[in-house]
C-alpha cells in the first residue's frame, strides 16, 4: 500500500499535469531574478492580480511564484483549477557579479503549505562555485516537503565558469543532461531546464532523468512567437512534459492567444504554424 505522503504527492502532481501528463506552467518571478525592469515593455503586467487573471483566463495549467506573490494574488487562485507552486529559491541581479552564481531561501516549505501551494521548487546551478550549498538546501527543501506529501520541482541549470570555460555554453546537452539526472537522482519530482537546441538532444536529457517529467524553462522572449512554439513542439516531441513559461507569456501585450497556442502544441499536439494560426498569432 501506498505511503500517506506518496499519495499526497501524486495527487498534488495531477494539479498541474492533465490527462496525458503535460503542463504549461506560468513563471513569475522575474520581478526579483531579474529586477522590475523585465515588465517595463509591458508595464501593467507589474501587478500580479493583472496578468494572472489573464493567465487562468486563458486556461494555464499551473504557477510558478515566490511566496509574496502567491500571497498578494491569492484571491485569484480561488475555485480556479490551477496548480500553484511556489518557489522558496532566488537571487537578485543586484548581487556582485561572482555572487550570481547562488540562489539563497528566501521562504520555507511551511510557508508554501499555509499559501495552498501544490508543490515547492528550488534552483540548483549544477557546476557553480556555490553548488554545494544549493544541493544542501534541495536536499533539506526536498525531504521536508516529501515528509508532507507536497512534490519537489528542481530547477536544473547548469551554470558558472567552469560550465563556460569546459563547454562554451550552458545549454551544451551534456551538462543539461547532467543536471537532469543529478535532479532525478535527488529525489526531484518534477523537472525545469534549458532548451539544448534540438529535440535529439532534449531526448537523451529527458531519457537522463529517468521518468521524472522534465519541462523546459522558457527563456528569453522570441520576436517571432512561431519560433517560440517550435521548440515547445519538439520537446513535447522528444518526450518532455511540457514547459514552465515566463517572458514569452508576460511580455506580450495580449499573452492570451500566445498561452492557448502554446496548449495547443502541447496537449493537442498541434503543428506550431497550425496553433499559431488558430490563434490569430499569424
Ligand atoms: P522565462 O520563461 O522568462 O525564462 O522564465 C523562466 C525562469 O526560470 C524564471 O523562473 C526565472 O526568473 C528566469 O527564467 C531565470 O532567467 P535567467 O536564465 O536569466 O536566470
Amino acid at each position: 500500500m501506498e505511503a500517506y505522503n506518496q499519495v499526497g504527492i501524486q495527487r498534488r502532481l495531477r494539479r498541474f499535469f492533465r490527462r496525458d501528463g503535460r503542463a504549461l506552467i506560468f513563471a513569475m518571478d522575474h520581478g526579483f531574478e531579474h529586477g522590475p525592469t523585465d515588465f517595463e515593455g509591458t508595464w501593467e503586467h507589474i501587478n500580479p492580480n493583472v496578468i494572472l487573471k489573464k493567465v487562468i483566463r486563458a486556461g494555464i495549467d499551473g504557477i510558478m511564484t515566490l511566496p509574496g506573490i502567491a500571497r498578494i494574488a491569492g484571491k485569484q487562485f480561488h475555485g480556479k483549477d490551477v496548480g500553484l507552486m511556489v518557489k522558496l529559491t532566488s537571487k537578485t541581479n543586484l548581487r556582485p557579479k561572482e555572487d550570481q552564481f547562488l540562489q539563497t531561501p528566501l521562504g520555507f516549505v511551511e510557508d508554501a503549505i499555509k499559501l495552498g501551494a501544490d508543490a515547492v521548487a528550488a534552483t540548483v546551478y549544477w557546476g557553480s562555485p556555490y553548488e554545494d550549498v544549493m544541493m544542501k538546501n534541495f536536499a533539506e527543501v526536498a525531504s521536508i516537503a516529501h515528509d508532507f506529501g507536497y512534490p519537489v520541482v528542481q530547477f536544473s541549470y547548469p551554470r558558472g565558469p567552469y560550465i563556460n570555460e569546459k563547454y562554451g555554453k550552458k545549454e551544451d546537452y551534456r551538462v543539461v543532461m547532467y543536471g537532469a539526472r543529478a535532479a532525478a537522482e535527488m529525489g526531484a519530482d518534477m523537472i525545469k531546464t534549458y532548451w539544448t537546441g534540438s529535440k535529439e538532444t532534449f531526448a537523451k536529457v529527458v531519457d537522463a532523468a529517468s521518468g521524472v517529467p522534465v519541462l523546459l524553462s522558457g527563456g528569453a522572449k522570441a520576436e517571432n512567437p512561431l519560433e517560440f512554439l517550435n521548440v515547445v513542439y519538439n520537446v513535447i516531441e522528444a518526450g518532455g512534459s511540457g514547459a514552465v513559461v515566463g517572458r514569452n507569456i508576460f511580455q506580450r501585450e495580449n499573452p492570451e492567444p500566445m498561452i492557448r497556442a502554446l496548449l495547443r502544441v502541447i496537449h493537442k499536439n498541434e503543428e506550431p504554424e497550425e496553433a499559431a494560426k488558430a490563434e490569430g498569432l499569424l
